[in-house]
């Protein structure tokens, strides 16, 4: 049998060395924007990590072998192809054992970033609780995920297609520290504020490298959410992209989707109601969550070799 797990040389002995290194997702490239988008929004991901001084590790399923660290050509295979699945963690040995192309949720992310020794990690949104719940019972895996693999998740919040407030629950409930960076409140991804607080906020990347090491220290093995909103000039104005999703939401329920095809297809529905505005936040919000994420790992990498035992001196 073909390995179903790799890491890449370079990933492998960054973690070893205790380099910087941000793992990042592959479904908000491949299902979350039309090719060749797709590719140039990948390519800012991979500047902005590598721009702070980290090593970017795009993580995705090739031929069934569930990588850490794609190569440039692989990442385009991803963003370009028409036969890739969305792989969440009950999808990932489906995957492998068929030999399938296939790109990575939060959660299935999460697993492997995990297993390569990875902390620190740059997505759009996380999954959560979709509206609608208590008919549906539709939560993401990425809820359960953050509750048992410790990965601290960089994101823009969570989308208003969801549930906030059930979503904060469900999180305190999987004791899941959400973390405002540099805010009090969840950021609402294509907005920076939801009105919901969030428990715990931490101002800069020193201080969020910290409550990551604290974490580990303490032997907790649950996710981080450090939600970061984005950045002021890439906002949406809130009631049209409320407006956007109510409809979009509606038209789900008429055309009866749902399961793992109800985020893409409210994804799309909001950018054709806004005339790409979307995805031009979504672009700008997911490269900003990574140069951040490059600067947690950074300030994370440092705190690591405080800690290490001192090196004997030369001669
Ligand atoms: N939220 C977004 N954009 C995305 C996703 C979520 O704003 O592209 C993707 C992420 O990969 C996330 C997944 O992990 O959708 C969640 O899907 P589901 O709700 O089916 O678990
Ligand atoms: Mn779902």
């Amino acid at each position: 049998m073909e390995p179903v797990f790799e890491i890449a040389e370079e990933v492998r002995d960054s973690v070893a060395s205790g380099a910087p290194v941000v793992a990042l997702e592959t479904t908000a490239i491949a299902h979350g924007f039309p090719s060749p988008g797709s590719l140039e929004v990948a390519s800012g991901l991979d500047r902005a990590v590598r721009g702070r001084g980290a090593l970017p590790a795009f993580v995705g399923v090739l031929a069934g072998t569930v990588t850490v660290g794609l190569e440039w050509a692989q990442v385009e295979r991803l963003a370009t192809g028409d036969d890739v699945m969305k792989v969440s963690r009950r999808d990932l040995a489906a995957a492998a054992a068929a030999k399938r192309d296939g790109a990575t949720t939060v959660a299935a992310t999460m697993i492997a970033a995990a297993r390569a020794g990875i902390q620190v990690f740059a997505t759009g949104g996380i999954g959560g609780v979709h509206r609608g719940v208590e008919e549906t019972l539709d939560v993401s895996a990425d809820l359960e995920e953050l509750g048992r693999t410790p990965v601290a998740v960089v994101c823009a919040g969570a989308k208003s297609i969801l549930d906030l407030p059930r979503t904060m629950e469900y999180l305190e409930t999987r004791g899941v520290p959400v973390v405002g960076y540099g805010t009090g409140e969840l950021p609402a991804f294509y907005v920076r504020e939801s009105g919901i607080p969030v428990p715990h906020r931490v101002e800069d990347a020193a201080a969020a490298a910290r409550l990551i090491a604290a974490q580990r220290a303490l032997g907790l093995t649950a996710g981080i959410v450090l939600a970061n909103p984005l950045p002021k000039g890439e906002a949406l104005e809130e009631e049209r992209i409320e407006a956007a999703i109510g409809s979009a939401i509606r038209s789900a329920r008429t055309a009866g989707i749902g399961g793992k095809e109800l985020t893409p297809y409210l994804l799309d529905r909001v950018a054709e109601a806004t005339g790409g505005d979307s995805l031009r936040a979504n672009a700008a919000l997911l490269v900003n969550n990574a140069g951040a994420a490059a600067e947690i790992a950074v300030a994370l990498a440092a705190l690591g070799e405080q800690n290490a035992a001192p090196r004997p001196r030369d001669g």
